[in-house]
């Protein structure tokens, strides 16, 4: 069947006020860069002509400047999930602008067909190649692509002349039945493949063939600094504590790890690790890192949903493809990031906290409690269900301003009931069977910065009552001191206790 190419601002007429689009990709890659600019060039049409004109996006997670940035500059997104991480969309987000629900990525594909949040108008999808039979060869990012190609009636595929076609074999696209008809999702290594190599879909739905031409866009990371460094060797020297006391088999367990600086120094820092054997990814995200990884042989094999690299790093991988095509599998992140296989495969959860609490509640997403940082993410997916779950964090941020371990997280995305060890660059906390006061002895000796270790044990001295000893009505000091002082260091308890 021969397909329509259109321009994106052809794409866009159709596209009307009040539409949910549901786009291919997970982070920057796979996320399409040519629709959704015609929508924004639309959106300030319409506003000039007085007339209301905003969509909804949903995604796999993060995307990139072609669709948060633009459309959020054009004041053009009404409802957007499930996770975000650009600062123009964080700061309409946090003015209520746009209306985001941030959602465990695992759970996004499953609750759309649920019908929890509406149609999907449009499936919007970058790929590398289609055939006339509608086989779609997908882009680096999946995200809930088989979902949104699934229920929208009208499918835009964006062809990305950049992606090179031997990314054929390098997916493994499914869609699961949904209850009461779910089976078990056989994954029994993280090398398994249960799917297709390309996205199916009817011909008929699809509505215009838009081409571009583009990396994927994604910074370079910072150079991996002190504090960095010192995580990610206090996490490897973790993780090798527990492979020679035997609680890791010596098979070793595949690895997860989020995004960020923290998390790609982290895995640097397994580079190293010589004592390691060799090891395999169940992630939902590889940055960088892992293709040093993989070129020294310390990483075998990598399952992710999106292969986040930088655009020089992507260049690599393009340019090499055939040492790299074996290695590496991308699944849709209902079955990148789902429970059943973390729990099966026994993942080892690494994930990056803002802030950690003395009893070991870990925020994520909110700054100062109030203002959306990115999202969860696929950290609750991991930490919840792996095998050992680690956060990790710079014990202090803005030059010792803030505390990063401080007496109550001020939002919680993981409890400590899924928290089993926190490092920071001060060393490592391992709360395993350990009771909330002696978890907070833990933190705080071992995690906290040498400047706020007595203000930490003087608020826990202060709790005199239940398992979990807060003093609620002093339990925000360190950020009330910090909005009033600037400084969390002039957090003053006594004030409180009056
Ligand atoms: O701000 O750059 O302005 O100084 O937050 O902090 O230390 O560079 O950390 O890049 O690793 O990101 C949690 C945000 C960490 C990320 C988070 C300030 C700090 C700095 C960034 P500046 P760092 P990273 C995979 C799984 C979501 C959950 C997840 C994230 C900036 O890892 O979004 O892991 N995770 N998902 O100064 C105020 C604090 C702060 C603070 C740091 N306590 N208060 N500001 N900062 N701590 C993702 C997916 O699922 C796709």
């Amino acid at each position: 069947m021969p397909f329509n190419h259109i321009t994106p601002d052809e794409a866009a007429q159709i596209i009307n006020n009040g539409a949910t689009l549901g786009l291919s990709g997970f982070t920057a890659p796979g996320t399409p860069k040519g629709v959704t600019e015609g929508v924004a060039r639309k959106a300030i049409k319409e506003h000039e002509a007085g007339r209301e004109y905003k969509v909804n996006i949903f995604t796999g997670a993060s995307t990139n400047r072609h669709v948060d940035t633009i459309l959020a500059e054009n004041n053009a997104i009404n409802r957007r999930a499930p996770y975000q991480n650009l600062p123009v969309s964080r700061q309409h987000i946090n003015t209520h602008d746009i209306h985001y629900f941030d959602r465990h990525l695992s759970e996004m594909a499953q609750e759309t067909r649920y019908g929890f949040y509406g149609p999907i108008d449009f499936a919007i999808i970058e790929a590398a190649d289609i055939t006339p039979d509608g086989e779609v060869l997908l882009g680096c990012g999946l995200g809930n692509v088989p979902t949104y190609a699934h229920m929208a009636d009208k499918i835009f595929i964006e062809i990305n002349h950049k992606l090179p076609k031997h990314l054929h074999g390098m997916h493994d696209v499914v869609l699961l039945n949904d209850p009461p008809y779910r089976r078990e999702v056989p994954i029994y290594h993280a090398n398994d493949r249960i799917g297709s190599p390309v996205l199916k879909i009817d011909p008929k739905k699809i509505v215009g063939i838009i081409d571009t031409e583009e990396f994927d866009g994604v910074k370079e990371f910072t150079a991996v600094d002190e504090t960095s460094t010192k995580i990610g060797n206090n996490v490897v020297s973790f993780l090798l504590n527990e492979y020679r006391t035997g609680r890791i088999p010596k098979e070793f367990l595949p690895l997860q790890s989020g995004v960020g600086n923290v998390a790609n120094a982290v895995l640097y820092g397994l580079a190293e690790a010589d004592e390691l054997p060799s090891f395999m990814m169940y992630t939902e995200v590889i940055q960088d890192a892992v293709l040093e990884l993989m070129k020294r042989g310390k990483c075998t094999f990598a399952s992710t949903c999106s292969m986040t690299f930088s655009d020089a790093t992507e260049a690599e991988l393009f340019s090499n493809m055939d040492f790299f095509h074996d290695k590496i599998v991308m699944r849709p992140a209902e079955i990148s990031n789902n429970p059943e296989v973390i729990r099966r495969l026994g993942v080892i959860a690494m994930n990056t906290a803002l802030e950690a609490d003395i009893f070991g509640a870990v925020n994520s997403s909110h700054v100062l409690g109030v203002k959306m940082m990115n999202g969860i993410g696929g950290s609750g997916d991991f930490a919840r269900n792996g095998y050992i779950s680690i956060f990790s964090c710079p014990s202090v941020s803005k030059g010792g301003l803030i505390s990063n371990i401080v007496p109550m997280v001020t939002h919680t995305d993981s409890s400590e009931h899924s928290v089993d060890v926190i490092v920071t660059d001060q060393g490592i906390a391992d709360l395993r069977g350990t009771d909330p006061v002696q978890r907070a002895e833990r933190i705080i000796e071992n995690c906290a910065h040498p400047d706020y270790k007595p203000l930490l044990r003087e608020y826990l001295k202060m709790g005199k009552f239940g398992q979990t000893p807060h003093t609620l009505q002093a339990a925000f000091a360190f950020h009330v001191a910090f909005n009033e002082t600037g400084d969390m260091r002039n957090a003053d308890f006594g004030r409180y206790m009056k």
